[in-house]
């Protein structure tokens, strides 16, 4: 997308639902009205629904379902998280893209993009990313602390992903430890961290994160069908406006992540452990090549898991895949 298509679609964003003449955009882009016309052509090309009226100027009605970096930098800026995005319509996986791009430098930043088709779960699952209907990022993120603190960081994060999610839906959202986010028994969102590190430590934390905005059930493949749910489909199918939505991700992972650099697990878990869907059931535990049924029995100062089995041993898991 050109600059000038950026800065009209910016402007027109700002005034939304105002209209706006094509003369007040062309002194503000210094540009002439002609090519403002000619750029507001091309965004209606490009599926911006765009009201416009003679005499009266043009009007935002409605965004296609796809990021645009003007717009996403617009959140982006009202935050002390990160420094820029890098938005993509297809990509394999934000992940291996936002892994590229951290290489020679500090950056902190976002790779988002409106369709994966290479998109990862851990252990190299397959991760579900149809274009236009859900959130996939990479986060990288340059926190200076030791090694041993990324098993809460991803506890800060899922409260963080968490939280932004109930406040689009009535029913209750869990975190499922370690790494995914429920509506009901449904999956709503995956996420997963990795690291850089070298001998002074780490480089880079890349964390990954898919969540289901606006899917209905039959956008779900057979395989996944009924194990996902999205947001919309607790929001009575109406459709959740992706701008609004990572506003209030990124100001959920703000809060968390300042909070993670400054205050222990232990103050936040009673809150971890409130929200968490793990308690009261009897679930398989696979940690690498150890597979046992247990029941988890509480969360340690370090974010790790204690679970006890059948026969009354006591397991200490840092991570692990658990199923009902
Ligand atoms: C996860 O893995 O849940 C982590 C998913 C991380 C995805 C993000 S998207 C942005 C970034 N770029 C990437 O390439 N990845 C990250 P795991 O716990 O392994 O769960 C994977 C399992 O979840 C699959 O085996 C399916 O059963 C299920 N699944 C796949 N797609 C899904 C979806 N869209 N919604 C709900 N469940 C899904």
């Amino acid at each position: 997308m050109s600059k000038y298509e950026n800065d009209v679609l910016n402007v027109l964003y700002q005034h939304q639902p105002e209209f706006v003449s094509g003369q007040f955009i062309a002194e503000q882009l210094k540009i002439s009205r002609t090519s403002v016309k000619k750029v507001i052509d091309r965004l209606k090309n490009d599926g911006c629904e765009i009201e416009s009226i003679h005499n009266k100027g043009h009007h935002l009605v409605n965004l296609p379902d796809k990021w645009y970096e003007t717009l996403v930098d617009r959140l982006i800026q009202k935050s002390s998280l990160i420094d820029y995005a890098v938005t993509h319509e297809t990509v394999d996986s934000t992940q291996i893209l936002a892994k590229q791009a951290l290489v020679g430098n500090q950056d902190t930043f976002m790779v988002i993009a409106d369709e994966q088709v290479k998109g990862k779960g851990r252990f190299n699952r397959p991760w579900a990313s149809e274009r236009g209907l859900g959130l996939w990022t990479s986060l990288v993120l340059r926190p200076n602390v030791q090694f041993s603190m990324i098993t809460t960081f991803n506890l800060f994060m899922s409260l963080a992903i968490r939280d932004a999610i109930q406040s689009f839906v009535e029913t209750d959202v869990f975190v499922k430890w370690p790494n995914d986010i429920y509506i009901g028994d449904k999956k709503v969102c995956g996420f997963l961290t990795e690291m850089v590190a070298n001998h002074d430590g780490i480089e880079a934390v890349i964390c990954g994160i898919g969540i289901n905005m606006n899917q209905l059930g039959d956008h779900f493949d057979e395989v996944i069908k009924d194990k996902a749910t999205s947001i919309r489909q607790h929001n009575n199918d109406v459709l959740i406006d992706r701008y609004d939505f990572l506003d209030v991700l990124l100001k959920n992972i703000e809060h968390r992540y300042l909070q993670f650099l400054s205050t222990p697990f232990k103050d936040i878990k009673d809150q971890y452990m409130k929200h968490s869907n793990i308690w009261d059931r009897t679930l398989t535990f696979t940690e690498g090549s150890k597979r046992f049924k247990g029941e988890p029995v509480s969360i340690d100062d370090q974010g790790f898991l204690h679970v006890k089995d059948g026969n009354g041993d006591m397991h200490r898991l840092m991570s692990a895949d658990i199923e009902s």
